[in-house]
């Protein structure tokens, strides 16, 4: 039905959405971005089913598929029946599939997970809960970490959207407390449910979490040039840092894989670590790159390379660069220090899971 031209089709962007309540909020604040930057375009939300939210009895780890949320979203960029699609950045994977690119990465919200304990528990810590007690977490990143730190206590997988995570902990006696990122606990409005945030001196967080992306057609210049305002170059570099060292060691969601990043005095800092599934081995590294940045001038014209999935129009292509290859500089000295051993036993532990 392209009938107008281009300009007329432009002027209703169609923006692709999973259906959960976190995901439609987290599409309106985009959408809201989008209509502050170009107050007269018209926006239409297009709402669907992955098969992520479809398979709800198994850990994400579990599953393998790594496009688990994107497929569905993706065909319909690819049917042009969707201009753009919002995903929380940690559920894309490292590489994407041909045609696609994430067009801009918004600034990072908190990446850090929090405790949300059991009403009976509102008063507790994690160090102050009954020996043996239950934990709920799919993540084996957080689960790998927490083991290590507190081992009286026991994890469990839990699934679903957040709502059905929070009911099952709330309704039943199965859980004491439940890990979750404090990002998707903010966006939802549910803050006060947070009674303890793990920092990352005692959990690392994974890569890209807390940062809304939006991923678009690679050849879609008008689209990439319009998402390109929402983008905040600080969480971009870090997040390209963070997918660059997964990319290295071949991580996705089915291996223990945790980052920390920040960026002071023009230093971009990554931490990284990788972990047996009970935390008992694991191995953590540090380091920095000056990334010459916001001072450095951009680059000539537009170019349209990807950076571990990302194209970052407007940044600095050294400062995307440097990025890049302190990710995957950090990576090789993890392996060369013995991470891939520790990722090939993890990975087929949790297959036999
Ligand atoms: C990925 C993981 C989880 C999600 C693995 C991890 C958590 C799974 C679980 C890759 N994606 O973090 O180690 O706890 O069973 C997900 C959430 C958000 C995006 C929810 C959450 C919202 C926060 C954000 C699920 N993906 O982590 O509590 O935008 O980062």
């Amino acid at each position: 039905m392209e009938t107008g031209n281009s300009q007329e089709r432009r002027s209703v962007i169609r923006v692709g959405t999973r259906k959960s309540q976190l995901a439609r909020i987290q599409t309106d604040s985009v959408v809201e971005m989008l209509t502050n930057k170009f107050p007269d375009a018209h926006y239409e939300i297009v709402a669907m089913s992955t098969t992520g939210d479809k398979i709800l009895d198994t850990a994400l780890s579990k599953i393998g598929e790594k496009s688990l949320f994107t497929k569905e979203l993706e065909n319909a960029l690819e049917r042009n029946e969707v201009d753009l699609v919002v995903h929380s950045l940690k559920d894309l994977p490292t590489t994407l599939p041909p045609g696609f690119t994430i067009g801009a990465v918004c600034k990072r919200e908190s990446p850090y997970d929090a405790v949300v304990f059991h009403p009976k528990n509102a008063a507790k810590r994690l160090d102050s809960l009954a020996t043996n007690s239950i934990i709920g977490t799919s993540s084996l990143r957080r689960a790998a970490q927490l083991k290590k730190r507190y081992p009286l206590l026991e994890f469990k997988d839990i699934r679903g959207n957040l709502n059905t995570r929070l009911k099952k902990l709330d309704e039943h006696n199965d859980y004491s407390a439940i890990i979750l990122a404090a990002a998707g606990l903010h966006r939802m409005g549910w803050e006060d449910r947070i009674d303890q945030i793990l920092l990352p001196e005692h959990c690392l967080y994974a890569v890209g979490q807390g940062a809304l992306a939006i991923e678009v057609r690679a050849k879609d210049q008008d689209i990439l040039n319009m998402v390109c305002a929402l983008q905040d170059p600080p969480t971009v570099l870090r997040c390209i840092a963070e997918r660059a060292f997964m990319k290295r060691l071949e991580g996705g969601c089915s291996v223990p894989v945790a980052v920390c990043t920040s960026i002071e005095d023009s230093q971009l800092h990554l931490t990284g670590a990788v972990y047996s599934l009970d935390g008992s081995d694991s191995l953590e590294e540090t380091m920095q790159r000056t990334i010459l940045f916001p001072h450095e001038e951009v680059d000539g014209p537009n170019d349209d390379d990807q950076h571990v999935g990302i194209t970052a129009l407007g940044v600095p292509r050294k400062a995307l660069e440097s990025a890049e290859y302190l990710g995957a500089e950090l990576a090789d000295l993890l392996l060369s220090k013995g991470a891939k051993e520790i990722l090939t036993v993890a990975r087929q532990l949790n297959d036999a899971r």
